[in-house]
């Protein structure tokens, strides 16, 4: 039993492995259409209509890391860091938010077009994470300790989409988690990775799989 356990969870790291060279093999072939800007405190990055793929971690010597089609770019320490604001609007885009320790609230928002949302590997957020897909078939993956203080809240707009939070230990929030599906026949897939101090709300999911 516990070797078809471990055998599970180095299934999944692979699956994530395979998932975060796959998105940056994409961040790399990407334009970069986007304006980023740092002031110390706030990381915003603004996108245009077209597919963008943007990719935020932080490194082991302090620096917050941004690619946004060119390669990654040292954009500053990452010590002050509150808070980070994603807008990739129209078009199929790809966000990436890994490695990251932000002190108030992480916050994507991808617009129309079947956009990839990736929030997973030791993320932490001492305040909110929110996420809105929009219009399109999106899909967002969660998981492998993103530990949220406060509330997650995503929305994923109209289309078929899917939120597959079964990635290690999931999402762990202090208080509430939001997920609402709202148009579109969409996916939830939980793997019991949904950890709440408070309430989780559940909403317009056709099919939700424990
Ligand atoms: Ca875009
Ligand atoms: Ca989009
Ligand atoms: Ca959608």
């Amino acid at each position: 039993m516990k070797s078809s356990i471990s055998g599970l969870v180095n299934n999944v790291s692979l699956l994530v492995a395979t998932l975060l060279a796959s998105t940056l093999a994409l961040v790399q072939q990407a334009n970069a259409d986007c304006d980023v800007s740092f002031d110390g405190e706030k990381l915003e990055i603004k996108c245009d209509d077209a597919d963008d793929s943007i990719l935020v971690r932080q490194d082991g010597a302090g620096s917050l890391l941004v690619d946004i089609g060119s390669g990654e770019e040292n954009v500053g320490p990452v010590d002050d860091l509150k808070d980070v604001v994603i807008e990739s609007e129209g078009g199929n885009d790809i966000v990436a938010v890994v490695a990251l320790s932000v002190t108030d609230s992480v916050e994507v928002k991808t617009g129309k077009g079947n956009d990839f949302v990736v929030v997973a590997i030791d993320v932490t957020i001492g305040n909110d994470l929110k996420i809105e897909t929009g219009s399109g078939a999106d899909v967002i993956r969660l998981g492998f300790d993103v530990l949220v203080a406060n509330s997650v809240d995503i929305k994923t707009g109209g289309g078929g989409d899917t939120v597959d939070a079964r990635f290690g230990s999931g999402v762990i929030a202090g208080n509430d988690i939001k997920i609402n599906g709202e148009g579109g026949n969409d996916l939830l897939e939980v793997g019991g990775n949904l950890d709440v101090g408070n309430s989780l709300e559940i909403k317009d999911f056709e099919t939700v799989n424990p």
